[in-house]
This record gives structure tokens, sequence and C-alpha cells, in this order.
């Protein structure tokens, strides 16, 4: 009697269950998406480079490796002092310049007589990628290495028997000094005839040493160069490129391609872009009055992190050893108006609607996915749909001049075109506020403050259902 009772609402139960399970079939990635290491470094957005070496100490910016190692003597140095300083100003990790062009060693190699064994620093007994990735570790810093192929000081250079010396160099430091988030291959060479690099052996060596490293150089494969030295992405930033035929340097594609990459390309290879808090890598005297100002910083920042890429910003220590007053007065001043223009989200809870909405039965897409502040849900329209509308309601009026917009990358990056609108409080219609090609990891705008209770965003390209994750305003 009882069962007789209960089965038919089992019955509606079971099949509202069934139908639940066979449409939430998970949605498809879409080309190339990113590794769970490529996703984590994107993640990271900003980090400091540091050029550190002879060239400190001698005011060039490419030593010739003939300078006498007795040149490098920092008499105070710190690098617990840069972590702290790279911490503060809201920096996930340190990149440091191992081996520059000149082939100095900042630790004591045992491949090379150019090192910091044959200085006078702390009497040959030093090691700066030893004190780095400590206090990078004790800040809770990521660390990360750069090793030039190009090396004016190293005999072997230009003859094959170079490459097997280089793996064994990177050999050496990818197993000393702890993980190494990124490996960074520069593609200079100001020789004419450049060394016959092996490339598939350098880049197997980081990946048998380091299997958790990013590989950057000119084309990756890791992340890739943005094709300039001001740090800024192209308006146009895809992180698919085809890098087949290319290599780093040289034989890398032109840097137009680089600073936009290429829709639709068969490899996923983010941009990181690199740029110097002043004119020069290496610390100058001659520079202490010419470091960018917060207002180029803000442009920077909007420049890469803003269109889909890391930015990666020098900040090169004096010849004590430490990174100088001015320069970390200027990193807390820029890290202070980031703050002031992302300190409140004002969309952040508030209610979306989307003129499609993908259906699974368990309303797991739906629009206010954008506002809920957690990176792994999102808003999808239904199968087939590239072209769609969302619209985020603030409840109230609101002054805003900024907007953050974020594609769910790790489904691929899908997005070619799009405009943000607001609705016109004294009109009903709909102003624009922002419009742009790709979104990607991370789309900021910045513009003259307006007042509304309302913000639509279009997609009206996409190469598959558009994904968005996040959507925040300021
Ligand atoms: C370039 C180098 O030649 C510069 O000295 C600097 O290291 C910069 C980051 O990359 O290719």
């Amino acid at each position: 009697m009882e069962n007789k009772i209960l089965y038919p609402f089992f019955c509606i139960f079971f099949s509202i269950f069934i139908s639940g399970c066979r449409q939430s079939a998970p949605v498809k990635a879409h080309g190339p998406v990113p590794t769970p290491e490529q996703l984590e470094w994107q993640k990271m957005e900003y980090y400091m480079f540091v050029h550190f070496g002879p060239n400190t100490f001698t005011g060039v910016e490419w030593g010739n490796g003939a300078e006498d190692p007795a040149v490098f003597n920092p008499r105070a140095l710190d690098c617990r002092q840069w972590a702290r300083t790279a911490k503060n100003a809201g920096m996930q990790g340190i990149i440091i310049t191992a081996k520059h062009h000149d082939g100095f060693c900042l630790w004591p190699s045992r491949y090379s007589d150019h090192t910091v064994r044959n200085s006078p620093w702390r009497s040959g007994q030093g090691d700066v990628l030893a004190e780095l990735s400590a206090a990078c570790r004790e800040y809770g810093l990521k660390f990360g290495v750069y090793l030039s192929p190009w090396d004016r000081n190293n005999p072997a250079y230009g003859t094959p028997e170079y490459n097997r010396l280089f793996a064994n160099t990177l050999t050496e430091v990818l197993t000393s000094y702890g993980p190494v988030f990124e490996q960074w291959f520069d593609g200079a060479c100001g020789d004419l005839v450049s060394s016959p690099y092996d490339w598939s052996l350098f880049n197997s060596t980081v990946q048998e040493h380091q299997p958790g490293a990013l590989i950057f150089s000119d084309v990756g494969p890791g992340c890739r160069w943005v094709g300039n030295e001001r740090g800024f992405a192209g308006e146009t930033n895809w992180s698919t490129l085809d890098t087949s035929g290319f290599t780093p340097g040289r034989g890398a594609p032109s840097t137009i391609i680089l600073n936009s990459g290429q829709r639709g390309a068969p490899y996923w290879i983010p941009v990181e872009a690199d740029v110097s808090l002043r004119p020069g890598w290496f610390y100058n005297p001659d520079t202490d009055n010419s470091l960018k100002s917060v207002e180029e910083l803000m442009d920077i920042y909007f420049g890469s992190v803003g269109r889909n890429a890391n930015l990666l910003l020098n900040v090169p220590p004096d010849t004590r050893g430490r990174i100088p007053a001015g320069d970390s007065l200027r990193l807390m001043e820029f890290r202070q108006r980031r703050d002031e223009v992302f300190s409140r989200d004002l969309a952040r809870g508030d209610a979306a609607f989307a003129t499609s909405v993908r259906n699974d039965g368990s309303r797991k897409f739906r629009p206010d996915n954008v506002t809920d502040a957690d990176y792994d849900t999102y808003w999808i329209p239904e199968e087939g749909i590239t072209t769609a509308a969302l619209t985020i309601d603030l409840g109230k009026e609101e002054n805003f001049s900024a907007l953050m917009l974020q594609e769910y990358i790790p489904l691929g990056q899908r997005i070619a075109r799009f405009i943000v609108e607001y609705a016109d409080p004294e009109e009903d219609r709909w102003l624009l506020l922002a419009q742009g090609t790709t979104i990607g990891y991370k789309r900021l705008f910045r513009f003259p403050a307006v007042t509304s209770d309302k913000i639509r965003i279009s997609i009206l390209e996409a190469d598959a259902p558009p994904l968005l994750n996040a959507i925040a305003i300021y």
C-alpha cells in the first residue's frame, strides 16, 4: 500500500534526476587550453624581474664577458630586502638573471670560472641564488631564473660543445635551489653569428629537472615574449600561437605576431610583458631620477595584466645589493594606486540576466556566476550560441570608472569581439562604455566615471559559446 503511494513520486523524482544527468554533459573545451601550470602561472599576474651582476658595477647593459670578476662586490647584499619589497608591492615571485650575456654566474658554477667564486664578495663563498631562493621561500614568493644562452665569456660558445655545457649549467641551477616556476630564455644575441643552439636539448633539460616550470622564450613553449620591452600587450591578444618552424631569437615570428597571438592557432602560449622600472635593465646611478611614474606604471598595468598578459617588472638592485629606497617607494605608490582603483567591486554578489543560458537542470551556468568571486563558476549560453548578452543589475545607481572581465580560459579562449554598455540613468537607452576584441584570462578598462544601475556586456563574435567567469566594476 505504502509503496503504491510513493511510486509516482519516485517516478517523477527519478525522471528529473535522469534528465538532469543526461543534459549535464560537461562543457567541452574549445581549441588549445592552458596546462595546470600555465593556469597557475597566469593567476600570478605580476612579479619581479631582477637584473643584477657585473653590469651593476660597470654601468653597461651588455657586459662583454672580459670584465674582472673582482668588480662584483655588493657590500650589503640583502635578498630578503628584495623579497620583502616584492611582497609588499603585491608581486607573486622573483626571476633573477642567474647568468646574463657576460656569462657571469651568480652562483659558484662548476662549469665556469666567471662566477661569484672568483669575486671578493663574501670572500668567494657567496651564492646569490641560494640566498634569493631562501628569501623567496620565506616570503611566500615563487622563484624563477633567467639564463642567457648567448655567452660572451665561455670559450666554447659558438661550438656544438657549448650546447652540452649550457645544458649542464641549466641542470646545475635547476637541481640546486628548490622549485623554479619559470625558466627565462633570452633570445637576444648581439654577435653577428649566433651559436647553433640546441633548443630541444635546453627545453628537455628544463622539463626533466623542473617539470612544473614554464619555459619562457620568444616562442614559449610555456609562455612567450610580448614583442616589445615597454610592457604592452596587443589590444587583441590571443594566448594561442603557431610556432611550427620558428625558434627563439632570430628565428622568431614577427614582434607584431608575438604581441597579439594568433586566433585559432594550435598551441597555448600566453604572453609575458617584461619592462623595467628604470630606463635600463641594470642599476645605474644616472637613472636614479628617471623611474617610471605611477601613471606610467598604471598604463603598463592596464596594457599588460589588463590585456591578457602577465607583467614582469624589472627592479634592479644597486651596488650595495639592495633595491634603492626611491624604487621601493615607487612600487608602494603603484600598489596603493591599484588598491584604490580595485578596492571595492560594486558588482559583487549582484543579480545578472542573460539572453541565453545553458540549461542542464542544475542552474550550474547561471549568469550571476560572474559576480560570485568564484574563479571556477561561469556563465555560458546554450549550445551553438556564440553571440549573447549578459546584464548585471547593481541594485542601485553607482558611480564607477573601471571594469574587469574574465573569460574562463581553462576551456579555451573564444571571445573575438564584445562591447560593454551602461544604462543611461536619465533615459531608457544604453550607452557605450568599452569595446574590444579579445578578453582571455583578464581584461581591464579605465574610463571617466559614469553613474548607472546596470551594465551589459554583449559578445558580438566568438569561436564557440562564450564563457565568462567574472565581471567586476570599480
Ligand atoms: C634582452 C637583453 O638583451 C637585455 O639585456 C635584458 O636582459 C632583457 C630582459 O632582455 O633581450
